[in-house]
């Protein structure tokens, strides 16, 4: 590294030429360069809300044969049409890409997660990859929004089947699906949404799954129970439409109240801790108002599931669905996913670690491959984390307390920004036209992103070298490393990444290899999952890996995570030890850009505002977008009902945008490989799982 040259100044302070040099240094940026052409393969057939499916009680209703003569005829269980509510969502045939179904078979999934136990909304994981998305039915539901007009997009009713405002638009009063029943045969209903609400998202010692908190619903924002099945929430802003997406997965999807709420410590002398972890893995026959019931689990092996006797959904001819009778999740590895996938030894995968797409499309490719696979579009990346919080947020140490300062530092992060190689880190992944340079904020290509507003800081590793002796970080040892301003300690900077990704930790390792010219000593963190997921939640990081979700593909979910609108709502940025968040300039900004957003639905004035949020973030830096690329679809070709196009991820993931309750697999082309067959799950806490 080049010595620095030093003059004297009128009051003696030392001023180094180079820090005189780098003072005058400005990095300007340009719009990104264009992404490499890459079709989607596969359209959506784009249909409105109503041609999905309705909620109408039908004439009469089926089962599986088995059901009817194994557990009806024998008293075990009340006829389908008892166990039905009054107005069964009905899907449409018409909407469906093959039709009415038939009953049978399994999806075998392969997951790289490992379940915690069956308490989502006390904040338990259940492993990912389906598990919890069958699990969990919320008020709402989007995933299955990818295929529905622009002109019409707007949540589709789940739990609650229709709602309206009032007058003045501060109240929405929503109508709950009634008569449903829960897995165990217990009765779906108001209670449940309000035990969720008041003792779970409300409960400042309970995080629910997914991070909903108070502020995700708006500031202030109430819930009562009208009845049985009817609620109001009433907010102060007007018809603040955009919260009916937050009332989706994952952050509105009510629990088995008459299970856990006896568990819960205003109810019980449980701790909060014996609370979330009521119901571990091994407990078998969890109520869920989903379409598949944990049936078995074995410890890092799998966990079995089989169809729901009381599921509340139906085709038009009044067949019960899940057509699906058994889901499996095998407890493996995400990359091990893709490669069962295409060797047809599992059903389905999610194609996101860029790293195995050119042997799955060499696989794919053969005339006889099991299983059929479809990119689309650029709705996967990578974002660099830099912890914003100097005031306490994971109760940071000197040495971490000094890197939150340097964090908020625009010219820290510009020159980590520009000393990064974002070309090499993707190309590092996978060759080819898959990724492209991401500078952060939205994703190019999604429906809110605009080039022009989007600043982009080339790479040039000179201009970060004089940003950083701007900031007066000078190597004062001699060892390589640069030094805290004033002759402090070496530079040293944490990188927490999930070691359950393997393009995570190499895109990480890109990173710390990048950062060395530049003398900041970046040391691995590498965590598996859920330990990454707990300790990014509780701002135990310096800087930080991830994944953007959904807020920067649809920016319509997961809206109020885009800036701190709340104490808990930033993935970066969260309140510290005095329950405050300590915004910088431009975050206040970027909070006001993303609120009126929210309470908003003219969709010029939202376009606009984003222009506005995309400006903000990308010419602050505000977290350093790193690649982004395209994932694929991968499912066996023995299943019918894949809706076209459906992507892998954006409004949420393809387990629940491709409808998986009404996916099925042609008599003829059905396997052997349900583990219990015609069984269904038996009482909650049963020892052995089926009846
Ligand atoms: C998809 C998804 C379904 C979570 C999870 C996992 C967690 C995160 C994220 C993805 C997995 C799969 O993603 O990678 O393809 O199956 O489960 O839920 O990364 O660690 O916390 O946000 O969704």
């Amino acid at each position: 590294m080049r010595k620095p040259i030093y003059a004297l100044g009128g009051a003696g302070l030392l001023l180094s030429v180079s820090m005189l040099a780098a003072q005058a240094q400005t990095v300007e940026p340009t719009t990104p360069p264009d992404p490499p052409a890459f079709e989607a393969q596969g359209t959506p057939n784009f249909v409105g809300i109503t041609d999905m499916f309705e909620y109408k009680a039908l004439p009469e209703y089926h089962e599986p044969e088995w059901v009817t003569s194994e557990y009806v005829d024998t008293g075990k269980l009340p006829p389908v049409g008892e166990r039905l509510p009054k107005e069964p969502l009905v899907y449409k045939t018409a909407n469906m890409p093959d039709g009415t179904g038939v009953y049978g078979d399994v999806m075998r999934h392969v997951i790289g997660g490992r379940p915690e136990g069956w308490n989502y909304i006390g904040g338990q994981s259940q492993g990912w990859g389906g598990i919890d998305i069958g699990l969990s039915e919320c008020l709402t539901r989007t995933g299955p929004l990818f295929q529905v007009r622009a002109e019409e997009l707007a949540p589709l009713p789940n739990l609650a089947k229709s709602w309206e405002w009032s007058e003045d638009g501060h109240e929405l009063t929503m109508h709950l699906i009634e008569g449903a029943k829960w897995s165990d045969g217990e009765p779906f209903t108001a209670d449940d949404v309000m035990f969720y609400w008041e003792d779970n998202v409300l409960d400042p010692n309970v995080a629910p799954l997914n991070g909903a908190t108070p502020e995700s619903f708006g500031p202030n924002t109430t819930l009562e129970k009208v009845d049985d099945y009817t609620i109001k929430w009433t907010f102060e802003a007007v018809e603040p439409k955009q919260y009916l997406y937050t009332m989706a997965y994952g952050t509105f999807c009510p629990g088995p109240s008459h299970l856990l709420k006896p568990q819960h410590p205003k109810y019980s002398d449980n701790t909060y801790e014996q609370y979330k972890n009521a119901f571990p893995p091994e407990y078998l026959g969890i109520p869920t108002m989903g379409a598949w019931v944990p049936v078995e689990y074995r410890p890092d092996d799998i966990v079995v599931m089989r169809r729901n006797p009381y599921y509340w959904k139906v085709d038009e001819a009044g067949n019960q669905l899940p057509y699906l009778d058994e889901m499996h999740y095998r407890l493996s590895t995400w990359a091990d996913r893709d490669v069962q996938a295409v060797a047809g030894s599992g059903d389905f995968s999610n194609l996101e670690q860029a790293e195995s797409y050119v042997e799955a499309l060499r696989r794919s490719a053969d005339e006889d491959a099991p299983a059929r696979l479809a990119f689309g579009a650029r709705t996967i990346g990578y974002t660099l984390d830099l912890n914003l919080s100097a005031n306490g947020w994971g109760e940071p140490d000197e040495r971490a307390q000094k890197v939150r300062e340097l964090n908020r530092e625009l010219d820290f992060r510009k020159a980590v920004s520009i000393g990064l190689d974002r070309q090499r880190l993707g190309e590092s992944l996978v060759r080819g036209p898959f990724t492209a340079i991401y500078p952060g904020g939205l994703y190019a290509g999604t429906a809110y992103y605009d080039k022009d507003s989007t600043a982009y800081y080339a790479h040039d590793m000179a201009a970060a070298n004089a940003l950083l002796d701007g900031l007066g970080l000078e190597d004062t040892d001699g060892n390589g490393i640069r030094n805290f301003a004033g002759g402090g300690d070496d530079v040293e900077i944490t990188l927490l990444a999930n070691t359950d990704y393997g393009t995570e930790t190499n895109l990480a390792e890109g990173i710390i290899a990048q950062m060395e010219p530049l003398g900041l000593r970046v040391i691995a963190n590498f965590q598996q999952g859920t330990a990454r997921d707990d300790m990014q939640q509780s701002g135990q990081f310096d800087w930080v890996m991830r994944r953007p979700g959904s807020e920067v593909v649809s920016v319509v979910q997961a809206t109020e995570t885009l800036a701190p609108t709340g104490p808990r709502t930033s993935h970066f940025h969260r309140a510290g030890t005095d329950g405050t968040v300590d915004l910088l300039p431009f975050e206040e900004e970027l909070v006001d850009a993303v609120n009126g957003f929210i309470n908003t639905s003219d969709n010029a004035e939202r376009a606009e505002l984003m222009k506005t949020y995309q400006k903000l973030f990308t010419e602050n830096v505000y977290s350093i977008g790193l690649t982004q690329y395209p994932g694929a679809l991968i499912i066996n070709k023995r299943f019918a009902n894949i809706p076209e196009g459906a992507p892998i991820f954006m409004f949420n993931w393809a387990e629940d945008n491709i409808i998986r309750e009404r996916v099925y697999v042609p008599e003829d082309r059905q396997g052997n490989f349900e583990l219990h067959p015609q069984t269904l799950p038996a009482e909650p806490g049963s020892s052995t799982g089926t009846m």
